[in-house]
């Protein structure tokens, strides 16, 4: 195996990826700005079948109409040149300090307002340039202290805010679905929708919930302890894996967006593994910041990392479910149990079972081992590699 990627494996880059000069809480940036039309140039290069945005990436903020359109015809150019795709596209609601309180649920009502005019202006670009997706990480809808924000109220506004962003994209017709990206803190001390679970909740409430989605990040759940791949396979469950954020996080600390399979790689494996049997046929989408100790080449370096570890990973998890001992130690794990209804025989069916309760084994149950470390170690063996 060469471990080359193609644009048939859909790995797709944000722009503020690449792009992200190294600037961190103490310290300066590390690297002088890359081009857009450059970064979709290099990316194509490397592999890559697409490129993401936020408005700010593309467009600096605060640009005139006639720079605006500049910026936008570089990029386009840059597209059509290498044959890259926008898959997704999202909006910058976190840098400038009029979102400091946050921007959908901001206690200030003009700043909720504006927030709304700045998405709708970048979601016309975005059905402008084809994406299908667009994402939504509320990073500064949050709080630090307690009676500062009302939570219900902040989740009324959500609420009201991604409701009119459903109408708008339905009035005007426009091919493109909301994925909500949570993460439980960074940078507000703790942010709203903080996990899977909560937006997957969220979207329920919504006017038109088959408009919305999730988009789970690797770092994100793990900085809050969870298991990544047991979010990812509810949100399949809940066909609501509209698109993904793969990176790497070692633990819950600070946001880390290592490259995808740096930090917890068994997880990586699972989540591989799952993507690739599951049903997900979005992009893989690489939301990474190659450290601050990198130059460009050790960007480009890092990006390259993140879709051999992709393929690597592929490759491994197609090992292991095709490894002959693999498939008897899943029959001695029992899963094909689990894939049973518990009562196919109804309710009635069930109380009148006496070999359910009357005449149930309690002990020989409890004694039967799972034979899930046998099982376990042979997904460590193709892992590591020592294995077929
Ligand atoms: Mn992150």
């Amino acid at each position: 195996m060469n471990y080359r990627p193609t644009p048939e494996d859909r790995f797709s880059f944000g722009l503020w990826t690449v792009g992200w000069q190294g600037r961190d809480p103490f310290g300066d940036a590390t690297r002088a700005p890359l081009e857009p039309a450059e970064a979709v140039r290099r990316l194509a290069e490397l592999g890559a079948y697409g490129v993401t945005f936020h408005d700010d990436d593309l467009i600096p903020f605060g640009s005139s109409d006639a720079d605006r359109d500049a910026h936008v015809k570089r990029f386009r150019s840059a597209l059509d040149a290498t044959g890259l795709v926008v898959p997704m596209a999202t909006t910058n609601l976190f840098t400038h300090p009029v979102f400091k309180d946050g921007a959908f649920t901001a206690n200030d009502r003009d700043v909720r307002r504006y927030a709304l005019r700045k998405t709708i202006r970048n979601i016309d670009l975005a059905a402008e340039l084809g994406a299908r997706t667009y994402v939504a990480w509320g990073g500064r809808e949050g709080a630090e202290s307690g009676a500062a924000k009302d939570v219900r109220a902040a989740l009324d506004r959500m609420k009201e805010a991604f409701d009119l962003l459903g109408a708008y994209v339905t009035e005007q017709g426009y091919d493109l679905r909301f994925a909500i990206e949570p993460k439980p803190n960074e940078p507000r001390g703790d942010i709203l929708l903080p996990t899977v679970g909560h937006a997957l909740a969220f979207i329920e409430r919504l006017e038109r919930p088959e408009l919305y989605g999730v988009n789970p990040e690797v770092g994100h759940e793990q900085m809050a302890g969870l298991n990544f791949p047991h979010g990812i396979a509810q949100a399949l469950w809940s066909d609501k894996l509209f698109h993904i954020d793969l990176n790497g996080q070692n633990g819950i600390k600070y946001d880390q967006d290592l490259r995808f399979g740096a930090g917890d790689l068994r997880s990586a494996f699972w989540l591989v593994d799952l993507l690739e049997s599951g049903g997900y046929d979005g992009p893989r989408h690489f939301d990474f910041k190659p450290p601050r100790t990198e130059d460009y080449e050790g960007v480009w370096a890092s990006a390259a990392g993140c879709m051999r570890n992709y393929l690597i990973l592929r490759e491994r998890a197609a090992a292991f479910r095709a490894d002959p001992e693999v498939r008897d130690a899943l029959q001695d794990a029992r899963l094909h149990e689990l894939a049973q209804p518990t009562a196919e025989d109804g309710l009635d069916g069930l109380l009148a079972d006496r070999g359910a309760y009357e005449d149930f084994d309690v002990a020989a149950a409890a004694a039967r081992g799972m034979a899930f470390e046998r099982l376990d170690q042979l997904a460590m063996d193709h892992l590591l590699g020592v294995r077929g």
